[in-house]
């Protein structure tokens, strides 16, 4: 006789007060005080706090002023991007320990698929806690755990009893845990939603579930009003996604002026591998394949990509391969750059068995390099860290000096877009 499937059951995990957590557990002296990571000063911001100095009412993304106003007490420090990294890729490794389909979401948070993997929800119960243990055993960190049927509920639940909070979230109990909550609280729903919302008398999730036919349609749209309410109702049918086949990330340029010279030209290609593997870093992915996007003078577009032997967050690996790219497969025939664009896919999170990454000595050298420059540019601005080949004498037509590639002659222009 076949067996029932498996019932889906789904894991998200949010570190507490990660940045702070961190810096505590480096220094316990810090212990119990209110820390608050971010820079002082009428333009800085927080980027998190301990719980302690939220008892304060600090929060992250509050200006540093208002912060000092409300907690003349705090320790402030600056941050270390690449040290939380570092955890962050620790914690992942524990993660993967315990099943195969984990979603990164961001530093400190990911999903991961226990289908078929734990029996019913109170066995993903107890997978959380062991992995809660596991982070606690070899971080020393705590994080927030929920289990649900499905994503959403389980982020809803992983935040319900923040920090250190472990909680299961079964479909009967959305209306007594989920329909009390603010509207802001289903995906999708965004300040300005809420806004329109609140302003028709729909303050929470119960209320949008009885409000008459049609009426949220009317608000919304039809689309949009279907999505929430089968959030409302807790239904939710998106797979836990691994980075490996979804992630790409890029980041392109087009010139003012068409690059000709082969040294511009170069200079152009750093200053992307080093865009994109910055936000490769801060991610805490590293990639396989390395993609080429350019635009002659004349418009002609032209694609080329590369699958490396071996996945890497670093700019001197993903530069030589456009580099190779360029070389062999680019066909200038006399014609100028006008747009130059660099990409990577087949993001993953580095494994801890991963030996490649670090047997390479050079490599590991070169990372640790990059990510105490990330550290530096996340503590003094971009501006502060360039690249000696990218400095003056002179600067190529459409790359300006700094390294970050930002150039008011730049007709046109994209951050790194992430997909
Ligand atoms: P969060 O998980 O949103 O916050 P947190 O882990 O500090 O606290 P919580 O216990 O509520 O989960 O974000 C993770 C990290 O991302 C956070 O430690 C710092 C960084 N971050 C910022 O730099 N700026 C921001 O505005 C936010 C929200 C986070
Ligand atoms: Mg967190």
């Amino acid at each position: 006789m076949a067996r029932p499937p498996s019932p889906r059951v789904v894991l998200h995990l949010d570190m507490d007060a990660f940045y702070a957590a961190v810096e505590v557990r480096e220094d316990p002296s810090l212990l119990g005080r209110p820390v608050i990571i971010g820079h002082r000063g009428r333009r800085g911001v927080v980027s998190t706090c301990s719980y302690e100095a939220r008892r304060f009412g600090v929060h992250s993304a509050m200006p540093s002023v208002t912060a000092e106003r409300l907690c003349p007490g705090a320790v402030w420090l600056p941050g270390r991007m690449a040290l939380y990294v570092e955890v962050s890729h620790g914690i992942r490794a524990i993660l993967e320990r315990h099943s195969p389909l984990v979603e990164p979401l961001s530093i400190d948070e990911a999903f991961l698929d226990l289908t078929g993997i734990a029996r019913d929800l109170a066995d993903g119960r107890r997978i959380a806690a062991a992995i809660k243990q596991e982070i606690r055993d070899r971080e020393r960190l705590t994080g927030s755990a929920g289990v649900a049927p499905n994503k959403f509920l389980a982020k809803v639940a992983s935040d319900l009893e923040k920090p250190d909070g472990l909680v299961v979230f079964p479909l009967e109990e959305v209306p007594s845990r989920l329909w009390p909550l603010p509207v802001e609280r289903l995906w999708g729903v965004g300040p300005k939603t809420a806004e329109r919302l609140n302003a028709d008398g729909l303050m929470t999730i119960a209320d949008l579930v009885h409000a008459p036919g049609g009426r949220l349609a009317r608000l919304l749209g039809e689309g949009s009003a279907e999505h929430l309410l089968a959030l409302a109702h807790g239904r939710d049918d998106r797979a836990v996604e691994s980075g490996r086949e979804a992630k790409s990330i890029s980041e392109e340029r087009t010139y003012g002026e068409d690059l000709t010279r082969p040294a511009d030209i170069d200079k152009a290609l750093l200053a992307r591998a080093d865009g994109v593997t910055r936000e490769l870093r801060s991610q805490g992915f590293v990639a396989r394949t390395v993609h080429l996007k350019v635009r002659t003078g004349d418009f002609e577009t032209v694609t080329r990509a590369r699958t490396l032997s071996e996945p890497t967050d670093l700019a001197e690996v993903v530069l030589a391969a456009a580099r190779e790219l360029f070389r062999e497969r680019v066909f200038l025939k006399g014609r100028g750059v006008r747009l130059l664009g660099l990409g990577v896919s087949g993001l993953e999170a580095p494994r801890a068995g991963q030996a490649a990454l670090f047997v390479d000595e050079r490599q590991e050298k070169l990372r640790r390099l990059a990510q105490t420059a990330d550290g530096i540019r996340e503590k003094f601005g971009k501006a502060a860290l360039g690249r000696a080949r990218l400095l003056p004498p002179r600067s190529a037509p459409g790359e300006d000096a700094d390294g970050t590639g930002e150039d008011a002659a730049a007709e046109a222009s994209s951050l790194p877009s992430v997909d």
